[in-house]
């Protein structure tokens, strides 16, 4: 593994164009009013604020789908080039959104950054839903329940194809932490492709040690380093209650803890995002709040 520089940079994206309900795109707001930066830097880290990526507004849009995603795919494309560009640099890319359509580009810039080492991507994808919906299958219509479609070759050609490595991720280097709300379609193409899915009733089964294991031993599996996508609906809404799309039943706040630590253990993780924080359904800011002390756990903040 190659050494890291012991710099974490952010990269704000203030979008909401791929979900129905507002208030995620002041998710990166809330992450930086947060106790974030200064968390990492008691770790030892530099941090460095790359500010936000340009995101059309809404209303600017036509109200169509085709417009929405090739909205959604310009941030992507912008969001690709300065993950890639990080990666490229050593220095781990810390995506704070914004909806998950984000991970689209996200992901696509860390795989093309590691291809150019000749290395797979490994994804860790930590979410209530699988975000496997093409715009064919979704019943919703909503992109922030299709960035994984994409990163593994499906749905609209401009979106699938934003990294050099095409598809973005092999199916074997994908694992799913933490699913309890799939649609019908997302069950089937999880069978059909034989997708790693840990659900939460593997968890509550065999404990979330031994589930996290098995994940990060997969998605190191034949893989240059890991991209974690974590969706802040994984937890709890008890503990996470400003997040778009609440579910309950989720992780622990000792579960979600626990998860980052093992993924820092591992040493793998290259980049991380941390989406769909959503500060109008929060209450004083605590799922921003919880979210940084998670990505302090993640980067490597230990209680002794
Ligand atoms: N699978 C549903 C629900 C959903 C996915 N991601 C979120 N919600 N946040 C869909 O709309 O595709
Ligand atoms: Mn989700
Ligand atoms: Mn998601």
């Amino acid at each position: 593994v190659k050494p890291w520089t012991g710099t974490v940079q952010l990269i704000g994206v203030p979008m909401d164009l791929g979900a129905s309900r507002r208030g995620v795109d002041m998710g990166p707001s809330a992450m930086r009013l947060s106790s974030l930066t200064a968390q990492l830097e008691r770790l030892g880290l530099a941090v460095q604020d790359a500010g936000n990526v340009p995101v059309p507004d809404r209303t600017s849009l036509a109200n169509e789908p085709r417009a929405v995603l090739d909205a959604i795919t310009e941030v992507c494309i912008d969001l690709a080039d300065r993950t890639a560009a990080a990666v490229r640099a050593g220095i781990r890319p810390l995506v704070l959104g914004g909806d998950h359509s984000l991970a689209a580009g996200s992901v696509a810039g860390t795989a093309t950054a590691l291809a150019e080492r000749g290395q797979r991507t490994g994804l860790i994808w930590l979410d209530a839903h699988a975000d496997l919906n093409t715009p064919q299958s979704s019943l919703s219509g909503n992109v922030h329940g299709m960035p994984v479609a994409h990163l593994l070759g499906f749905g609209h050609r401009p979106l699938r194809q934003l990294s050099t490595a095409i598809p973005a991720v092999s199916p074997e280097h994908l694992v799913y932490v933490g699913l309890r709300d799939l649609d019908d379609a997302e069950r089937a193409m999880i069978r059909e492709l034989g997708l790693h899915a840990y659900t939460m009733r593997d968890i509550d089964e065999r404990g979330l040690r031994a589930v996290m294991d098995e994940a990060v031993s997969i998605a190191t599996d034949g893989t240059g380093g890991v991209h974690v996508s974590c969706d802040a609906d994984w937890v709890d809404p008890a503990e996470a209650p400003g997040v778009g799309t609440p579910v309950r039943g989720g992780a622990t706040l000792r579960e979600a803890h626990l998860a980052m630590e093992i993924v820092h253990d591992s040493g793998a993780m290259v980049a991380m995002d941390l989406v769909e924080i959503n500060p109008i359904l929060d209450r004083q800011n605590q799922t921003a709040e919880l979210c940084a002390e998670l990505i302090a756990s993640a980067f490597g903040r230990r209680i002794l």
